[in-house]
């Protein structure tokens, strides 16, 4: 098994490569590939350096399977070169999600709907797959009938640039900014570009992503998404309304025997998930769970996922997994 991270110097490649570790998936070669300014820079991988390598070496080396997370642009043009080379492409970029022929996959909810015929195959956005996670087991049971969403989203999120921005503003330094704002003791409603709605497009991602990988265009959707100056995971106020009446103990039970979803609850001894507990782990956390007492069939939740694990690298990964496992590369 050849394998290519695309976008390996990044924000998710990094973490990437820590989770190709730690789950040790099979490869006989590693390639690590990113922008031409990368080009032969040494990354240390499992005591081995590598040399960062450019996309056209890396698909004239042919990778049975490459993990990109290089932006949309570089999904849009590479993807297919690589495609057409016999290489299977997980792309953790927005360049495919919404395409109709591309499959969005997360495994614990649609895996089942790869092909050995899927080149170029879609993972969703962060705050998108620690939504539907929580989500899936409650349509299945009760079917959800709208949604309304509020994220409060860390700035890992953004990339290594905003990172670096919330570094110089506490040290008081000026720099490159990533957002149009000062992030420190802010709270910024905008992630993504405006779309013409006046949504971001974040925003439409939690809109149109969700009634995918649910597969049902029924569900109504409405989202705002916030930038916070936190890092360690993406947060959610969720408010969900059920066709189906329930019990918020039934509610609880589901999604602790939910796998990849961990219950954290109990407001007694103040547990509740949050990003500073839910940083470098792999699965989504839920609390807050309680009945919305406004309007009939309605609960609501809070969500935490560290985004650059499920939201990104552990997703791909997972995804590489199920491939390998039902030999579809
Ligand atoms: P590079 O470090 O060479 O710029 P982040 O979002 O954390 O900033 O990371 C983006 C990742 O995508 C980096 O690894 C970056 O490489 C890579 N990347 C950005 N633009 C390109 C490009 N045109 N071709 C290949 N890799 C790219
Ligand atoms: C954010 N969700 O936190 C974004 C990051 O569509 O894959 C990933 C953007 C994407 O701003």
């Amino acid at each position: 098994m050849k394998v290519a991270v695309v976008g390996a110097t990044g924000m998710v490649g990094e973490v990437m490569l820590k989770v190709l570790e730690e789950r040790n998936f099979p490869f006989t070669e590693l390639m690590l590939v990113a922008s031409e300014r990368s080009v032969g820079k040494e990354i240390k991988f499992k005591n081995k350096t590598y040399k960062v390598i450019g996309l056209a070496d890396a698909v004239a080396n042919k990778p049975d399977v490459a993990l990109f997370s290089a932006g949309g642009d570089t999904s849009l043009e590479w993807a297919p070169k690589f495609a057409e080379a016999g290489t299977t492409v997980i792309d953790n970029s927005s360049a495919w999600r919404m395409d109709t022929t591309k499959k969005l996959i997360v495994p614990e909810i649609n895996a089942d709907q790869l092909t050995k015929a899927d080149k170029i195959i879609a993972n969703p956005n962060c705050s998108t797959i620690q939504l539907v996670m929580t989500l899936a087991p409650l349509h299945k049971k009760y079917g959800i009938k709208r949604i309304i969403v509020s994220t409060y989203q860390s700035i890992t999120g953004t990339g290594l640039k905003a990172v670096k921005q919330l570094e110089n503003e506490l040290a008081g330094v000026k720099g490159e900014m990533a957002y149009p704002y000062p992030i420190h003791k802010n709270a910024i409603p905008h992630c993504d570009v405006f779309e013409e709605n006046g949504y971001t497009k974040e925003e439409m991602k939690l809109v149109r992503e969700t009634q995918k990988i649910l597969d049902d265009r029924s569900i109504a959707v409405t989202a705002t998404a916030v930038r916070i100056p936190t890092e360690g995971g993406h947060s959610e106020s969720v408010n969900i309304e059920f066709e189906n009446d329930f019990d918020v103990t039934d509610i609880r039970k589901l999604l602790s025997q939910t796998p990849g979803v961990v219950v954290q609850d109990n407001t007694d001894v103040n547990t509740y998930p949050m990003p500073i507990y839910a940083n470098g782990k792999d699965d989504v956390f839920v609390g807050r769970i309680r009945r919305d007492g406004s309007q009939p069939n309605s609960l609501n939740l809070w969500i935490v996922s560290d985004n650059l694990r499920k939201g990104a690298a552990t997703n791909t990964i997972q995804i590489a997994e199920y491939l390998v496992a039902h030999n579809l590369i």
